[in-house]
């Protein structure tokens, strides 16, 4: 088939990939609805996917992932810098001459027998300055339908590279074997690369996501002047209709997707509040011709997580899921092919399939204290869906960011809501943050995971130079520089029950740093930061909690917090020589403060 690009330097890359890979036939992915509905069709033929009801579930489709292959593997994903040390002491690092040895023998021929897609997309809007292309190889029908949903794909992608530019991230997966011993996850930041292997699970062959917008993005926003980072897109409008827009960054499994698409309480929707979604996941930042961040989502659509998602924790995104979407490893109602997934209702379906593919009566099977849906099982849903989706998610020129907001998981330690002294120090709250396990993960419960900038498994360089890159962007943002905040839902009570109620009620905390960054509020100084006043945070219409709940929850406990500092000091030392020394003085100054 022919290809769809002049541009030689993908012909040649592709060339070599198919040389490489062997596959019988090779298809280059346009776009086109016919090519797509051909795909699903063939897909629904050899039971690689089933169609869902298509009166409950127009246009979507179910894909069920081998056990072994139901998530990332950190363990598995290399950074493979030509150096160690560009790679740091958070990634697993190998020599690219030796990872491509090692690979290359098990790409030769691995398409025999299969067909090659040939994938081109552009991360981002078609024609803005901040978008970027890439072109992924793959046998998956599955990848390719993700990808038409996950970003803009086909033959358009190509118009952002033109005829002569080499700027295009080569990604290569095939899922071989599915062989767990076998999966590896390896970007090359110099060479623009990424080689996947033996997985099928979408985080790890969707290269357009983690593998490209973080991984690869936030090495060539630190030698480009831009950011790509793990967060969340927001806007919310005021009832003047003026939108103000905030960026977050949360761990995974802090429900950064619920807070994208918050529906405010009562009293704030019948002022004229809204919220809009920007994106849910990565936002990729730029400074603007007026000196202002703005943000794009490099993303098109949501790969969410299912369980835990209805009408109550995310209205919005379970309305994204009613078309059009892939559901992957979540369970099947039989009775009427639907799907259904944990705390999605109360009723899990008696003629049931759970996730692995056993039929079972699903209101048994969950009493014995089985999942009907794997706890990471997915939707991968278009962002047009959204009820709530921007107006401006596909302008070419992204969003102005008013704030930036960190957050974790902390019982006790980080108070409701506190800004940064500055974007030197916001930096600093950035690199602290951390999550403590819960008790739905295995393992020890509390234990103090640090995840800065929630880019622990995302940064594709050495940490210490991605934070002296956040300090450098801070110069070059000045005082136009969005405001830096940091936000916990999490405090809990000696009960071990959480104070906070969260979901839309935390757009009560956004109302306040919204203020903040009008000016329009004043704070109070204590030695972590700036928090509100108690009575700045509007607690109408909440049960149970007055201004004395929000003082509690805005408590600094000294020794705890003089433990803190001891831990990201014990942190901070894995970056040796390469941890900006700003850093180390914020440390210090923290220190300082605690003591008084
Ligand atoms: C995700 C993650 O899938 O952060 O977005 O793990
Ligand atoms: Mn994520």
């Amino acid at each position: 088939m022919a290809t769809l690009t002049k541009n030689p330097n993908v012909n040649k890359w592709v060339d070599e990939m198919i040389a490489l890979c062997k596959p019988d036939k090779v298809v280059w992915i346009d776009g086109s609805k016919d090519q797509l509905d051909g795909l699903r069709a063939e897909a629904v033929s050899t039971g690689e996917m089933i169609k869902l009801n298509e009166e409950k579930l127009p246009g979507c489709l179910y894909h069920r992932t081998l056990p072994n292959d139901v998530a990332r593997v950190e363990d598995r994903t290399f950074i493979c810098s030509r150096k160690k040390e560009d790679a740091g002491p958070t990634n697993n690092w190998c020599d690219p001459k030796e990872m491509y040895a090692k690979l290359t023998p098990m790409y030769d021929g691995v398409m025999k027998g299969r067909t090659m897609y040939i994938i081109p997309y552009s991360m981002g809007p078609i024609g803005s300055p901040l978008a970027k292309v890439g072109v992924e190889v793959t046998d998956s029908i599955y990848v390719v339908l993700n990808m038409a949903i996950m970003t803009r794909m086909g033959a358009d992608a190509f118009k952002n590279l033109g005829d002569t530019s080499d700027d295009f991230v080569r990604g290569l997966h095939s899922k071989a074997d599915v062989d767990p011993e076998k999966r590896y996850i390896v970007q090359f930041p110099e060479d623009n690369t990424i080689w996947s292997i033996n997985s099928a699970y979408g985080g790890n062959v969707l290269l357009g996501k983690k593998c490209f917008a973080l991984r690869i993005a936030s090495y060539q926003g630190k030698n480009e002047g831009w950011m790509a980072e793990h967060m969340l897109i927001l806007g919310i409008e005021k009832p003047n209709g003026e939108i103000k827009y905030v960026t977050a960054a949360f761990p995974s499994a802090c429900g950064k997707t619920n807070l994208a698409m918050l529906i405010p309480p009562e009293g704030y929707t019948k002022r004229g509040y809204k919220v809009w979604t920007v994106g849910d996941d990565i936002a990729w930042l730029k400074p603007g011709p007026d000196g202002r961040l703005y943000a794009i989502n490099p993303e098109n659509g949501f790969f969410g997580v299912a369980p835990g998602t209805n009408a109550h924790s995310n209205y919005n995104a379970l309305a994204s899921t009613r078309k059009n979407t892939i559901f992957t490893n979540v369970a099947i109602n039989n009775d009427d092919m639907t799907v259904w997934w944990e705390k999605l209702d109360n009723n899990p379906p008696v003629n049931a399939t759970e996730w692995k593919g056993e039929k079972v009566n699903g209101p048994e099977y969950v009493a014995a204290g089985n999942k009907l849906a794997h706890p990471n099982s997915r939707f991968t849903a278009p962002a047009e869906n959204c009820p709530c989706i921007s107006p401006e998610f596909n302008n070419p020129q992204g969003v102005p960011i008013s704030a930036i907001i960190f957050g974790g998981r902390r019982a006790k330690t980080a108070p409701l809501v506190y800004q940064s002294f500055n974007w030197q120090h916001g930096t600093f709250v950035g690199s602290i943050m951390a999550s403590e396990t819960t008790a739905a993960a295995t393992g020890a419960v509390g234990v103090v995971r640090r995840d800065p900038m929630a880019m622990l498994p995302f940064c594709g360089y050495h940490m210490g130079d991605y934070w002296a890159h956040w300090l450098e962007m801070g110069k070059i943002l000045g005082d136009k520089a969005p405001k830096i905040f940091n936000v916990n839902w999490f405090r809990t009570d000696e009960n071990g029950d959480f104070i906070w109620p969260g979901y839309g009620d935390n757009m009560r905390v956004l109302d306040w740093i919204i203020d903040r960054c009008e000016g329009t509020v004043d704070a109070v100084e204590t030695p972590i930061g700036y928090e509100p006043k108690p009575e700045d945070i509007n607690v109408e219409g909440l049960d149970g909690i007055t201004t004395e709940t929000i003082a509690d929850l805005l408590s600094v406990d000294k020794d705890l917090w003089k433990e803190e500092a001891k831990g990201i000091g014990e942190f901070y030392q894995k970056f040796g020589d390469k941890l900006p020394k700003e850093m180390a003085k914020e440390l210090s100054d923290l220190e300082a403060r605690l003591s008084k």
